[in-house]
């Protein structure tokens, strides 16, 4: 397909509850939308950069620059297709984030061409996925309680608790007295050492299904070390940028499941890929989240139907962060989200939201 014009969207989409990061606490939740204009439709796709780079080093102001100034330039009247766009920009260094929303927009174009879902593109399954809820760090234990609860009630399969030094091990059993042998998991977004190890070994007295990121992500060896000192299993995720990254960590024993999320990997294809490896080795693993609109959140559920997502995702419910969505609600039953079937990603983009929570002037490359 010959790409016309690359738009971008800015919108600050109102949050239920604010997102605490280590600049600040969010009030809403700041998104880059990438539109793309080709000669058989159009397609979205989200980046799912925060508005700091707290995360990664990759923020929306960044991506959005990234994207004006290499990224759409480089596609601009040009034949692409998804699969061809990784190679056009591989000149450009890293932005995994701003490469994975451009990518996911072609997907979505191509796709609602010709007459393909996602999940179809992808390989899916499963009609439905399992979802888990990720849940902060809490001002206090009863604060956390309440929201943990209330998650158990909505009927979420699985709960991760946000941890970092001087809030683990309390926090991680209260929660797990609260919720009796529902599934827990921990993250830690890189907030430890490993003068940590012995420490963090006092987290196998909880059962937990696996720790998340406790090093920094270019820390793979502090991670094997962990993994040879712990029983509870650990996971990668802020260091797994692509496939052989991730085959590397598996192999070296740094890490025996595997969080995949396609905007830290430069797109849904390199996600797969992935998947398609962890299957083979027998390393389970599951679909993380970046606080999605709607159209984020499709691409997801489609790519968390795939056989080896055999733990339940960040998949939550739109009501977990928005009151609205910009698509149709994501809307949980039994625990679980319904995989979209329509074209392409399967969901509308809400034009009426759209403009009313635009906080920048929509940016046209073409
Ligand atoms: O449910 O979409 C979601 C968000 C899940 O906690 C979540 N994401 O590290 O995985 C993570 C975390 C995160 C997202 C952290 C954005 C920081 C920024």
């Amino acid at each position: 397909m010959r790409v016309e014009a690359v738009e971008l969207h800015r919108i600050a989409m109102p949050l239920v509850r604010p997102f605490e990061t280590s600049f600040g606490r969010q009030l809403a939740r700041d998104v880059l939308l990438v539109h793309v204009l080709t000669d058989v439709g159009d397609g979205w796709g989200e980046c799912v950069a925060m508005a700091d780079p707290v995360y990664s080093s990759e923020f929306v102001a960044g991506c959005d620059a990234v994207i004006t100034t290499y990224l759409g330039p480089a596609i601009i009247g040009r034949e692409v297709t998804a699969e061809s766009f990784a190679g056009l920009t591989q000149f450009v260094i890293g932005h995994r984030m701003a490469k994975a929303a451009i990518e996911t927009a072609l997907l979505d174009a191509q796709t609602r061409a010709s007459g393909q879902s996602f999940a179809q593109y992808f390989g899916a399954t499963r009609e439905a996925v399992d979802c888990g809820v990720s849940v902060g760090i809490a001002p206090d234990l009863d604060t956390l309680l309440a929201e943990v609860q209330l998650y158990v009630d909505e009927g979420y399969r699985r709960i991760k608790l946000k941890i970092k030094p001087g809030w683990d091990l309390e926090p991680v059993r209260a929660v797990r007295d609260l919720i009796g042998d529902l599934p827990l998991q921990v993250d830690a977004n890189t907030a430890y050492t490993v003068a940590d190890v012995d420490h963090l070994r006092e987290l196998d007295a909880f059962g937990l299904l696996l720790i998340e990121q406790p090093f920094i992500e270019e820390d793979i060896a502090s991670h094997v070390v962990l993994s040879s000192a712990i029983e509870t299993p650990v996971c990668l995720d802020e260091s797994i940028v692509n496939t052989d990254v991730a085959l590397d960590a598996i192999e070296r024993g740094a890490t025996t499941i595997v969080n995949i999320k396609a905007g830290r990997m430069g797109g849904y294809l390199e996600a797969v890929r992935l998947h398609d490896a962890c299957l083979e080795l027998e390393i389970p693993v599951w679909c993380g989240g970046m606080l999605e609109t709607g159209i984020g959140r499709a691409a997801n559920v489609a790519l968390a139907a795939l056989d080896g997502f055999t733990l339940p995702g960040d998949t939550s419910g739109s009501s977990r962060y928005f009151a609205e969505d910009l698509t149709e609600p994501f809307v949980l039953d039994d625990g679980r989200l319904v995989v979209p079937r329509g074209v392409g990603s399967g969901v509308e983009v809400r034009t009426d939201l759209l403009t009313q929570w635009r906080s920048t002037p929509v940016v046209t490359v073409r």
